[in-house]
């Protein structure tokens, strides 16, 4: 298992729309492997492909405490929002390190998706699960968590990351 290089913000390549995945091969079970190890060294709980910079539809997420129930989402749809009922969450982003916004998104949704052995599965996500799935599929459609923040806030966030990233 390899650790992949995670993009910051305002890097422009984050804004790739991801393609779906076609063939579920060697080199995607790797890819979650790696994404799945990356996400846990960086204490995140969730990690989509457009991250490490790879633009293809795959999700990996955790949200246990014992970091030991990993979820691999291929090309993940949302078949139906139960609960449109915007909920607020603070949200973080490995892409965007040190930053935690209070974002609103429907509570409880339903997901369908491939699994790393090509099986469709269907889950319904509701509290957190329902946010770092939401957020993450915002990724694989060039979105970040900073799109809704207000101009200011995003150019000061923007700052800080590009100070950050000189201090690297
Ligand atoms: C998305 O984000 C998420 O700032 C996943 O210094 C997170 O795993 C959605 C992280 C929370 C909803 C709520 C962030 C790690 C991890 C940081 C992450 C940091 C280190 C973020
Ligand atoms: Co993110």
């Amino acid at each position: 298992m390899a650790t992949l290089k995670i993009l910051l913000f305002p890097d422009p390549k984050l804004r790739t729309v991801a393609k779906p995945v076609e063939k579920i091969d060697d080199s995607i079970v790797k890819l979650t492997e790696n994404m799945l190890q990356t996400m846990y060294e960086g204490s995140g709980i969730g990690l989509a492909a457009t991250q490490v910079d790879v633009h293809i539809r795959v999700i990996v997420i955790d949200i246990s405490d014992e970091k030991n129930s990993p979820l691999v989402l291929i090309n993940p749809k949302i078949d139906k929002i139960i609960d449109s009922q915007q909920k607020s969450y603070s949200e973080g982003c490995l892409s965007v390190p040190g930053i935690y916004e209070e974002l609103k998104r429907p509570g409880t949704v339903e997901i369908s998706a491939l699994n790393v052995e090509g099986n469709k599965f269907t889950l319904i996500a509701e509290g957190l699960l329902s946010v770092v799935i939401q957020h993450e599929m915002d990724h694989l459609e060039g979105r970040m968590m900073v799109d809704s923040l207000s101009n200011l806030k995003r150019e000061i966030i923007r700052k800080k990351m590009i100070k950050l990233k000189a201090s690297n």
